[in-house]
């Protein structure tokens, strides 16, 4: 799972100024969604439903989690890692979070920090805690952060720490910078780097993010390598290419976009470096990649790393309207492949999936029964993801930004957006709500510029008697 990568940011989905060969060859041995999706336009929902199966506006707290925040996913929920562990798969994660870690208050960053991914299914993790730009710039393996000094605790908070604490918004500071901040991010600086959130100590602790993709994949190669003999399920997290972006220096330079750029080439060489290692030991024709993101593209999303200015002709949302914290295509629709070398067939799928749907898939795959209560909103595409004749993907989907405020419906080509209870944020021009429903063809207009909502006032009613069905109904999974 890549993170705040957009439609249009890959080769294979038609990007001129960015070259991907190796998330290029999955597509060429695989499956190309062209409506493929994931479930929210921001990180904490998306993940939160990818590994419940449940919409995430369902879920009270369940919008970006702070770097204080405790675990989302109770211990006791089935998840997608829970129901392939019950198939006899090991399971690890390896990247970003982002779902909150430990138990009320906060979590106990010193000591054991639980619950966490080992409560509800991991039977490893190798975390970011929560995003690259956000504190503690640590890593947490399995309950605890790593090289953590004892005698140098390790403090998180949301208030300046005393009066000489450099932040990132203090003038002399800022002028020091390794990347300057535009909006946010002007609290604890590590790295040279403003971060949101404030912390001290665990100076042993600390990572460069420079090299946060190399540990993922030094780390991910260690635990395949130890899994090769039996059933494993990655969840590869990355934390590319959310800010700051900042890749190792041998990437540094690579593209002529910047940083964001240079950042898609890094994911890009993590997806090829797992390959190689499947590759290595044979597992080939055994493993089944799927390849998605979290969330639509964004360029300036705190920090000015040049993603603006050296755009060019690089168009992030692919010809989607919108891109992050949207409820336009370009927030949710993404991309999506799948390969299986043997199983599936390469080609390209038009059909509609979603992260939200794996959990259910894959128990399906494995042969897993799915409890009523587990997965409600989360369908099996199965036979959609691999690729077998005339299977169906999703006929409707639901859609949302950070939190449920503000939803989106799309069933077949028709999409309803309802801003009823939107709030529009000062530096994301687009999500100014253009007006309380907007209804588009997605067929004839898929760049939602046309809207139909006047013209078309009874499938606008029908569309949104249907939202409010989801939403009061519990759950769109059949039991
Ligand atoms: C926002 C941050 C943004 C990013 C996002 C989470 C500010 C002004 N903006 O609140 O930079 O961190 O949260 O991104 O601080 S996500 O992909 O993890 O959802
Ligand atoms: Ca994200």
């Amino acid at each position: 799972m890549a993170d705040d990568l957009g439609y249009g940011d890959l080769s294979c989905y038609g990007a001129t100024e960015v070259f991907t060969p190796n998330i290029d060859r999955l597509a060429k041995n695989g499956l190309r969604f062209t409506q493929g999706y994931c479930s929210a336009s921001t990180c904490t929902p998306t993940r939160f439903s990818f590994l419940t199966g449940k919409y995430a506006f369902r879920q009270p707290g369940a919008g970006i989690a702070p770097p204080n925040a405790t675990a989302l996913v109770k211990p006791g929920t089935e998840t997608i890692a829970s129901v392939l562990k019950k198939a006899g798969y090991s399971t690890g994660v390896i990247g970003k979070w982002h779902l909150g870690l430990g138990a009320e208050p906060a979590p106990d960053w010193n000591n054991a920090i639980k619950p966490g991914p080992l409560e509800i299914g991991f039977d490893y993790c190798f975390l970011l805690p929560t995003t690259n730009d956000r504190v503690p710039s640590v890593y947490v393996e399995n309950h605890h952060v790593l090289n953590l000094d004892p005698k140098d605790p390790l403090w998180v908070g949301r208030t300046k720490p005393s009066p000489d604490h450099p932040v990132g918004k203090d003038p002399e500071v800022r002028k020091s910078l390794k990347m300057n901040w535009s909006h946010g991010h002007n609290q604890t600086v590590h790295n040279g780097i403003g971060r949101i959130g404030f912390y001290t100590g665990g100076e042993s602790a600390r990572w460069r993010d420079e090299d946060l993709a190399d540990q993922w994949v030094k780390q991910s190669n260690k635990w395949i390598e130890k899994q090769k003999d039996n059933p494993f399920f990655l969840f590869f997290s990355s934390h590319d290419i959310h800010v700051p972006r900042m890749p190792h220096e041998r990437f540094q330079g690579k593209t002529t976009l910047g940083y964001r750029g240079d950042a898609i080439v890094q994911l890009d060489w993590c997806v090829g470096e797992l390959q190689k290692t499947i590759e290595r030991l044979g597992l080939t024709e055994d493993t089944m990649f799927i390849f998605c993101s979290d969330n639509g593209p964004v360029l300036d999303d705190g920090y000015q790393d040049g993603a603006i200015t050296k755009l060019g002709k690089h168009k992030p949302s692919g010809n989607y309207r919108g891109g992050k914290y949207s409820i336009y295509e370009g927030g949710t629709r993404t991309p999506f492949i799948t390969t299986w070398p043997g199983t599936i067939q390469p080609g390209l799928s038009t059909e509609m999936v979603c992260t939200i749907d794996l959990a259910t898939s894959v128990a399906k795959m494995t042969g897993q029964k799915i409890s009523d209560s587990a997965f409600p909103d989360s369908l099996n595409v199965a036979d959609a993801l691999l690729g077998k004749e005339n299977a169906k993907g999703r006929d409707h989907l639901l859609q949302q930004p950070n939190r449920g405020t503000t939803l989106a419906l799309r069933i077949g080509d028709w999409k309803v957006l309802s801003y009823a209870n939107a709030k529009p944020q000062k530096h994301l021009t687009y999500q100014k709500a253009a007006g309380k429903y907007e209804l588009y063809d997605l067929a004839n207009d898929p760049a939602e510029k046309n809207n139909l909502a006047k013209q078309k006032p009874e499938r606008l009613k029908r569309m949104l008697e249907r939202l409010e069905k989801i939403k009061t109904d519990g759950r769109t999974r059949e039991p």
